[in-house]
């Protein structure tokens, strides 16, 4: 107990130095293989991978460990249509009349457009939604913090995960996204954050030859 609240003891791990090294080239490694895909296969996996990798995901640090996020996952093929079509309504309006010329000059090499197929096909769809405060049972409202970070951060775990599961994933950002909460009826403290379809690659999946920076181009080392 410290001030009252139940605290357990964290286990400090003993570790090999040439085990880090291996080992945290070895998640690289892993992690580097990982690509947004947008063509996906429509067979479907157990339910219960899914649920191991939302639990993963809710295992990210959080704002006074609020845990500020909600995860739908759909797999209902009317509401995948529904939603498909909601996101291409307001993606055909920003790619017609939105975007900056320089923001779909950035796009080009992604070879992306307002049509999303993948939002039919993939067979889960899990549509994140950021929590900006909680409704207490008798209705009051308890504050959230640091909300997005928070779910960002949970979304970079969901990632990980859906990776580690051997699937594939889009981080995908349709513009607005309010269609979400009004299709899946959300309540008024959720804000839609991402939408991530989930799945298997389809068979032939073309994804852009990137290159990804090299460390000194993102860290500035003070020795
Ligand atoms: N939301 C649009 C446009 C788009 C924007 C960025 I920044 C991307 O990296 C990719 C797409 C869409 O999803 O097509």
């Amino acid at each position: 107990m410290i001030d009252g609240y139940p605290y357990v003891l964290y286990h400090a791990k003993e570790q090999d130095p040439r085990a880090m090294i291996s080992g945290s080239e070895g998640f690289y490694q892993s992690m580097d293989s990982r690509r947004s895909v947008r063509a996906f296969s429509a067979q479907s996996f157990p339910r219960e991978v899914v649920e191991n990798i939302l639990l993963t995901a809710s295992t990210a640090p959080s704002g006074a460990h609020k845990q500020p996020w909600t995860f739908c996952v759909v797999s209902d093929p009317a509401l995948k249509r529904s939603i498909r079509e909601a996101a291409e309504k307001e993606e055909r309006e920003s790619y017609n009349h939105r975007m900056s010329d320089e923001w779909l000059e950035d796009l080009r090499p992604l070879g992306t457009d307002w049509r999303k197929p993948f939002l039919e096909t993939a067979p889960y769809l899990i549509v994140v939604f950021s929590r900006s405060y909680e409704i207490m049972p008798d209705g009051r409202k308890r504050q959230n913090y640091y909300v997005k970070e928070s779910t960002g951060l949970a979304c970079g775990f969901l990632l990980a995960a859906i990776h580690q599961a051997g699937l594939v994933a889009l981080t995908h950002t349709p513009s607005p996204m309010n269609f979400l909460a009004r299709v899946l009826n959300r309540p008024e403290n959720e804000k839609p954050f991402l939408l991530i379809p989930v799945g298997f690659a389809a068979v032939e999946c073309w994804v852009p030859d990137l290159e990804r920076k090299g460390l000194d181009q993102v860290s500035v080392w003070y020795e």
